[in-house]
């Protein structure tokens, strides 16, 4: 049922996936692939893992999003792209005699991966630049015969992951080469100036690379193929049963192509806002580009990552977290550092990350996210509320104990219940800087009232994700902050005169709530909000085409109970309006 409505989600991605994205928004190929996880021993690297790094290293890492002095904003390892710097092949070629990362140390990565609290690496073999980080006989282009280096890097990270006890894995690009005849996107003509097909690059470069790949580096536990495009099925059915015939335990990648895949990988850097069955994986990178841009000093905290990590172990997903090693091998410290200091965070609190279940609320909660181990609750605070309380809504399942977590030690709370909700008398400071983590012991598996309730204490956003919608539409839209710095919302627009989104709240506390709206749109709009069958209030605000949250006004619960809250747009430009979420924060 939920596959289903993401399946729905990515559908209407395609129809509505524009804003300047062209090409680039069409090669991924299905983004959902039937999920199966052939026999439990694949699927045990996700149930246990839930973690590991993403490495985007290569070529490009040594031109860092700047050519010729000009600095290029975006992803950096598609930097030679024609939507790039548009760096002609030959020339590109020609920087590898400059590529001499001697600063990398692939038991440095490989530590790293491990104290962070990741379970495996993946790095790229190949990206669509066409070259190999390996010693490949099948192709030249390659770190070992193209520069000055000469060293077989991916032979040092898979040998350093076994030293260290992690697994490892690589990122193939099987459709795109953009340097070798017959790739996708690469040269037409070959060395010879003869034509040259996809077939000349399948056999003489990529099928050579996977067999390479999955069969020299010892135990692999996944390939990564990408952006399929329209590869046809024939090459794909090929690759992947190289992968199994070399590696019968590896896992593929969803965006293989054709449904081949074993998982499923979401749309890059964003985490799902609800649960998600099945095998799947979210990927992200520790500032806004995957390969190494010189710039980018936008560094995700260790808090942040440990949300990100949290909401998608409590979604049901595995989460792979990128960095992009310099030109010279190095990792950015600053990557580093908030790698090393999360990590602390999980050895502390391992019990919350690994081996858990998703949130049986099906969606994040106001202060936090909820990850299961059996009878046992983790709740994670990422807001710790200063008013003394915690509220849960809608746990139906009795609860024994429910302890503050303080590394091994751990302080008795009160539980009171109350219509409905479980209150929790907490100390009025959080115990950790970073997430702080309180367990709740339940008298058997959890059972819960998945409905949104409106925290009496804090603010309760609503994505319109839970919204019910009629007479407007509601869909997945994609746009690219940066060249391939993707942005996801799904939004509610194009609204008929009697069109509406509807939430259902539980409310604990009766009385005047301030309803705010996040939204983008042109001009000014007027926006209604109505309790069905109590009171309406209105507003005109302004918009822009960013999405921003306007103030409404109060709005009145007068008794403990349900409620449907619906939303209107009643005057303005209603066609493009855009309505992300409602927000609602009880007066006191
Ligand atoms: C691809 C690559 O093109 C990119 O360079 C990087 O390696 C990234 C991890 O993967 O880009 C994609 C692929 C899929 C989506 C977006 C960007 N997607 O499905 O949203």
């Amino acid at each position: 049922m939920k596959s289903l409505v993401i399946a729905g989600l990515f559908a209407s991605m395609a129809v509505s996936g524009v804003f300047g994205a062209e090409g680039m928004d069409t090669m991924w190929g299905q983004a959902c692939v039937k999920l199966r996880a052939r026999d439990a021993k694949r699927g045990q690297l996700f149930a246990d893992g839930n973690y590991a790094m993403f490495i985007h290293w290569g070529l490009y890492s040594h031109l860092a999003n700047r050519v010729n002095g000009k600095t290029y904003y975006g992803i950096a390892e598609w930097i030679m792209h024609e939507r790039r710097a548009g760096i002609p092949v030959a020339e590109y070629k020609q920087f590898a005699e400059q590529f001499n990362p001697t600063q990398f140390n692939a038991l440095e990565i490989a530590q790293l991966a491990k104290d962070a609290g990741m379970k495996y690496i993946v790095i790229t073999a190949k990206h669509h630049d066409g070259f190999a980080m390996y010693h490949s006989k099948a192709d030249a282009f390659n770190i070992v015969d193209a520069t000055p280096f000469k060293r077989d890097p991916m032979k040092e990270l898979a040998q350093a992951c076994q030293t260290v006890g992690i697994g490892f894995g690589f990122y193939y690009s099987h459709n795109q080469d953009w340097t070798f005849p017959g790739g996708s996107g690469g040269p037409k003509l070959d060395e010879n100036g003869q034509p040259a097909t996809f077939d000349d690059y399948f056999e003489k470069k990529c099928l050579p690379q996977v067999k390479e790949i999955t069969s020299e580096y010892g135990p692999i536990e996944l390939v990564w193929f990408d952006t399929p495009d329209k590869m046809p099925k024939k090459y794909v059915r090929q690759l992947v049963d190289v992968v199994h015939r070399n590696q019968p335990d590896t896992l593929v990648s969803s965006r293989a192509g054709h449904g081949l895949g074993d998982y499923q990988t979401l749309g890059d850097m964003e985490v799902p806002p609800e649960n998600v069955e099945g095998l799947w994986e979210s990927v992200d990178t520790t500032n806004d580009s995957w390969g190494y841009a010189w710039y980018d000093e936008n560094w995700k905290t260790p808090k942040e990552i440990l949300k990100r990590l949290i909401a998608c172990v409590a979604r049901g997903g595995t989460y792979m977290l990128n960095i992009g090693p310099g030109g010279d091998g190095s990792i950015p410290e600053r990557a580093a550092n908030s790698l090393r200091r999360s990590g602390e965070w999980i050895r502390k609190y391992p019990q919350v990350v690994y081996g858990t279940d998703a949130s049986p609320w099906q969606h994040a909660l106001p202060w936090g996210d909820v990850t299961v181990r059996g009878k046992k609750l983790f709740l994670s605070v990422f807001a710790w509320p200063a008013t003394g309380n915690l509220y849960l809504p809608g746990l139906k399942t009795h609860i024994r104990s429910a302890r503050l977590l303080h590394g091994k030690e751990a302080v008795p709370i009160k539980v009171q219940s109350m219509g409905g909700w479980i209150k929790l008398r907490i100390p009025r400071r959080a115990p950790e800087t970073l997430v702080s983590v309180i367990e709740l012991d339940l008298v058997g598996p959890p059972q819960v009232d998945a409905v949104w309730g409106i925290d009496p204490d804090g603010e309760t956003e609503i994505s319109v994700d839970f919204a019910a919608v009629k007479g407007a539409v509601k869909e997945s839209r994609r746009w690219m902050e940066k060249f391939g710095e993707w942005k996801r919302v799904t939004q509610v627009t194009s609204w008929e005169p009697n069109g509406r989104a509807t939430w259902e709240v539980d409310v604990l506390v009766p009385g005047d709530c301030q309803v705010d709206l996040t939204y983008a749109g042109e001009g000014r709009l007027v926006w209604g909000v109505t309790v069905e069958g109590g009171q309406s209030i209105r507003n005109q605000q302004n918009a822009s085409h960013n999405y921003q949250r306007f103030p409404i006004g109060w709005l009145h619960f007068p008794a403990r109970g349900r409620y449907q809250v619906s939303v209107r747009c009643l005057e303005g430009q209603t066609q493009t309006a855009s309505l992300k979420a409602i927000r609602f924060t009880p007066i006191q």
